[in-house]
């Protein structure tokens, strides 16, 4: 099959001819049909996190289940499934107590599936997956846990989405900051996952809900997913700017959508005392948050969040089906769809803050 391959940070991925070894046991074969691009594995490419390589990266995508290997019960041949990037076991302290998004079973991959081995490779030479899925190819050995079914009448090239940002920008909104209605909303970075913060806010019925960004066009589009304010970040300052929004009230919920110090330091300025900051961006490696403690002191709460703090069986048929009711936008998440052999353009457009979200379709 094809893949992109990362052999090295820095580097363009090069799209290769890799074989794909068939299931094992509790694994599944599943033949993408679409997988989104998201900043998460743009890091990897500019080097602000580490992954054994080399790699086939991708953690967004949806597909038809092809092949399931020995002791698969959950899906057959045939099923539709979204893939969770987060394989949750159902068995360990994390998951038996409803924080499956935490699951103990995804800190065993590092680079392989859940046994500690590889199924990809080229020629003799073992090629590294990426949180269990590698959706970066035609087709992706995948643990059965990481399978979840949707229902056969809804886009796989849409849905693919419901992967990765939209379970964790509206989970960190419903699950994680568990946003009341009424309240003040501050998102900082309107990406692909911001976007996803802005319409979580929205279906919470959150009042005032404040996108901030340095590009004007992220702006605008951030207007159909629910925002009511817009701030530009590259020109003025944020942290007044919601003063003036709020009338000196400031938020009662912030999201920091980027990955950056700055701006989780941004996002707690703007909350009013008692106020929650979730910080949803990934930060590089090593990097270092100084806080005014003064800040705490005050109730405020400072959180992260790991897919939105979602179990991907029950949320994401459940957003499929929000999508399907038009409740959800995903149709106006893709901003670009390009083939397997285009995929560097679709990480630079990303990179260039282009795009809300790119995807690439299979087939
Ligand atoms: P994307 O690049 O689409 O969005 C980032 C947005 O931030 C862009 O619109 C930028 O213009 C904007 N931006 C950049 N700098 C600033 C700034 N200083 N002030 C305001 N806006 C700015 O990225 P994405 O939406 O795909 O991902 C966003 C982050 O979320 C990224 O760090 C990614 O790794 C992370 C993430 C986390 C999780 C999780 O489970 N917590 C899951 N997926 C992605
Ligand atoms: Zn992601």
């Amino acid at each position: 099959m094809k893949a992109a391959v990362l052999h090295e940070k820095f580097q363009p991925l090069k799209v290769e001819e890799l074989t794909l070894d068939g299931p094992g046991p509790k694994e599944a074969l599943v033949k993408l049909a679409a997988s989104g691009v998201c900043h998460s594995d743009l890091h990897y490419i500019k080097g602000d996190r580490e992954h054994p390589m080399p790699v086939v990266l991708g953690h967004e995508g949806a597909g038809i289940v092809e092949e399931v290997g020995p002791g698969v019960t959950y899906a057959k041949p045939g099923d539709h499934v979204v893939l969770s990037f987060v394989p949750s076991c159902g068995q360990c302290d994390y998951c038996i107590k409803g924080r499956q998004n935490l699951c103990q079973a995804r800190y065993g991959m590092q680079g392989t599936l859940l046994d500690g081995t590889t199924r990809l490779r080229k020629n003799q030479q073992e090629i590294n997956h990426f949180n269990g899925l590698s959706t970066f190819g035609e087709y992706a050995v995948v643990p059965e846990d990481s399978l979840v079914l949707v229902r056969e009448d809804a886009p796989l090239e849409k849905v693919a989405l419901i992967g990765c940002g939209v379970p964790t920008g509206v989970g960190a909104v419903i699950h994680t900051a568990k946003v009341q209605p009424g309240s003040k909303v501050v998102v900082i970075g309107a990406g692909g996952v911001g976007l996803n913060v802005l319409q979580g806010a929205a279906l919470a019925g959150a009042e005032t809900i404040i996108a901030v960004d340095i590009h004007g066009s992220k702006l605008e589009h951030s207007l159909q997913f629910g925002a009511t304010h817009l701030v530009n970040g590259a020109a003025e300052d944020v942290v007044e700017a919601v003063r003036e929004v709020t009338n000196g009230e400031m938020a009662d919920y912030a999201f920091e959508v980027i990955g950056s110090t700055m701006a989780i330091n941004q996002a707690l300025a703007t909350t009013k005392r008692g106020g929650v900051t979730v910080v949803v961006g990934v930060t590089p490696t090593g990097a270092e948050l100084t806080i005014d403690p003064d800040f705490l002191h005050q109730d405020r709460v400072l959180m992260g969040c790991t897919y939105g703090s979602c179990y991907p069986r029950a949320d994401m048929p459940m957003l499929v089906d929000l999508y399907m009711s038009r409740k959800l936008k995903l149709d106006e998440l893709i901003s670009r769809t390009f083939k397997l052999e285009e995929i560097n353009t679709a990480f630079d457009l990303l990179d260039q803050g282009e795009v809300a979200r790119s995807i690439i379709r299979y087939g």
